[in-house]
């Protein structure tokens, strides 16, 4: 027996002024969840808890980028993804779906099964044509930055200011981006905490991430569990979620609205707290409610 809290966005009182997109990764190797929803129908079971607890957005990913990850070919990422997109799209919950790619192809194929957001970690770099696509279908995205590949990128990571040349990168793969015809409204950026990165860098990033709202587009934040905080706490991954929460509220403190997550319900109560501390929103506490689960 289990007691879970859920989450109903229907009892909100206004829209909140940021979002939660909740990590579902499909794959063996991820690295902090890896192996666990390999199984189409767990990970979608998943995702439907993830909705429950408060995220927005679905993040469906099929290849890992850790550092050092090996890339998986297209249609083995397929493979992995698209029972999901397609598990997801037929439940109609009130959320969007994301893909996690930075293939062209398979973008193409989640857009086809019902995603209408292309999280990539590559800005588009990896396959320029991506970025006509998402402007063909109106969809969303997010602009990662990363330094470099994932197999290197941890390589004696150097930067001359790591917010300068973040903020350059992304202030560049907007405008890209918008050249191709997507929509500005329609992009999101992300600094990539932990694509290469070393401590102090990731750090740093959060300290002034104010800096990059300046950019103009909602910033994405994927601190997660991520090993900077087990080098900070000493704890293994899965036991990160309190100092992933600490990230979030610096994060949205400092100009962050989106939030990609493996704890959804904790980083929901913190951002709840947040909101109504800096932001003064809502108003009226929303409501949670308590049910049993078997
Ligand atoms: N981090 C990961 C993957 N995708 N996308 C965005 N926009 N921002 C991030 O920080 C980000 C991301 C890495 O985390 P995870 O998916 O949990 O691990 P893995 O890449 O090993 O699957």
């Amino acid at each position: 027996m289990r007691w879970q809290t859920s989450y109903r966005a229907s009892v909100r009182e206004a829209v909140a002024p940021y979002r939660i997109m909740g990590v579902v990764n499909v794959t063996p190797d991820s690295f902090s969840d890896g192996g666990a929803f390999e199984d189409h129908v767990a990970a979608v079971a998943h995702a439907r808890r993830l909705v429950g607890e408060g995220a927005e957005i679905i993040d469906v990913g099929g290849e890992s980028t850790r550092p050092r990850a090996d890339p998986v070919p297209a249609p083995e990422e397929l493979d992995r993804v698209l029972p999901v997109i397609e598990g997801l799209a037929e439940l109609r919950l009130p959320v969007q779906i994301s893909i996690d790619t930075m293939k062209l192809a398979v973008a193409e194929k989640a857009l086809d099964a019902g995603a209408t957001y292309v999280n990539d970690v590559t800005a588009f770099r990896h396959d320029p044509d991506l970025a006509g696509l998402v402007a063909d279908r109106g969809a969303d995205c997010c602009l990662m930055h990363m330094l470099g590949e994932p197999r290197t990128m941890q390589d004696h990571p150097h930067y001359d200011d790591v917010v300068d040349d973040v903020k350059a990168f992304l202030d560049e793969r907007l405008h890209a981006a918008t050249r191709a015809g997507i929509a500005e409204e329609r992009i999101h950026l992300d600094p990539g905490i932990g694509f290469g990165k070393t401590l102090e860098h990731n750090l740093e990033l959060l300290r002034r991430l104010d800096e990059l709202t300046t950019l103009g587009r909602p910033l994405v934040i994927g601190t997660s569990r991520k090993s900077f905080l087990g080098r900070l706490t000493g704890r293994d991954v899965t036991e990160r979620v309190h100092a992933t929460v600490a990230t979030t509220v610096i994060a949205f403190e400092r100009g962050a609205r989106v939030f990609r997550v493996h704890d959804v319900a904790a980083t929901r109560d913190a951002l709840a707290v947040a909101a109504a501390t800096f932001g003064r929103w809502p108003a009226i506490p929303t409501r949670t409610t308590t049910t049993r689960t078997t």
